[in-house]
């Protein structure tokens, strides 16, 4: 395993962030704040393995049948999705961003913490899929009991584009018959587990024992995830829309990077834009976060 010690802003301050070779061999930063709070982010896809709030425990859930592959997704933590959501088009499910190598920019110590940014460009690949110019940064904010989760693309192209973008979290769950879910009573939404119907949300509280794979339309900005005796209040900025997923037994059993009893140990809360698709005209800049604070 290779180590590299890498930008730290004052010599008197202790590394936060530490570049390593992670499973498969790719490159995963490891990053800890002051006050002990940490995060692994692979490279591959800038995508958020592990995080683990101050004085607290695992907050994300990574499959241990994952494939960690250029190319291939990575199953769980926090998964980029950018520029098409799901299969909605043309590109391969979820788009680009989440199979594509980002570059890791800088790690800087933070008054309440630590943040780490990387970088994503259009390449001839990625023009071949997706024929625009652009440019996305991944910024990764740790301290204390939150994490805040940042995305902002660029247009660097001389034509308009439109996408579709989500942060895609896999949140851990001891058991996910004990879990809730609070915050999206009332809002319309659309039901691809029951044949794609849409529906109006009766209950404030969502609770998980069948598939659930909802796209709740302008959702509101904070829903929290409860358990027995733990809590995540998942908070939203830019993104319009809510998804939930969960997929029961039986949508979990043939996912060859699920073992067969994963359906009981995480729960997808998505910050997204999908109903109404995001465009930019050349120059112009769109960002969206995700923030999570555990108790
Ligand atoms: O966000 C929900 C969803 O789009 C589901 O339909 C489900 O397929 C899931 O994401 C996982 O998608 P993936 O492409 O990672 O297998």
């Amino acid at each position: 395993m290779v180590e590299q010690k890498i930008k730290v802003t004052d010599p008197d301050i202790k590394p936060i962030s530490i570049l390593r070779t992670g499973s498969g061999s790719l490159p995963r930063l490891d990053l800890t704040a002051h006050d002990g709070a940490r995060a692994e982010i692979y490279l591959h896809g800038a995508h958020i393995t592990s995080w683990i709030p101050a004085g607290g425990e695992e907050r994300l859930f990574l499959s241990q049948a994952s494939q960690f592959r250029p190319g291939t997704p990575i199953r769980g933590g926090v998964p980029v999705v950018f520029p098409q959501f799901g299969t909605s088009g043309p590109l391969p499910p979820h788009g680009l961003a989440r199979i594509m190598p980002w570059e890791f920019v800088n790690a800087q110590p933070r008054e309440d913490g630590a943040a780490a940014l990387f970088r994503l460009r259009d390449t001839a690949e990625s023009r071949r899929l997706w024929p625009h110019a652009f440019r996305a940064a991944l910024t990764v904010t740790i301290g204390g009991s939150r994490i805040e989760i940042s995305l902002e693309v660029t247009n660097t192209g001389a034509e308009p584009f439109s996408f579709t973008a989500a942060f895609h979290p896999y949140f851990s769950v001891s058991d996910i018959s004990q879990a809730y879910l609070e915050g999206l009573g009332g809002l319309r939404y659309h039901d691809a587990a029951i044949g794609g119907v849409d529906r109006v949300e009766e209950s404030d509280l969502i609770t998980f024992s069948a598939e659930v794979n909802r796209v709740y339309f302008a959702a509101p900005t904070e829903t929290r995830l409860g358990e027995a005796n733990r809590f995540l209040k998942i908070s939203k900025t830019g993104f319009t829309d809510t998804v939930v997923w969960y997929p029961a037994a039986e949508k979990c059993a043939p996912m060859a990077d699920l073992e067969p009893d994963d359906f009981r140990r995480f729960i997808c809360v998505e910050a997204a834009t999908l109903g109404v698709p995001i465009t930019l005209t050349p120059g112009e800049i769109w960002e969206g976060k995700q923030t999570l604070a555990s108790y």
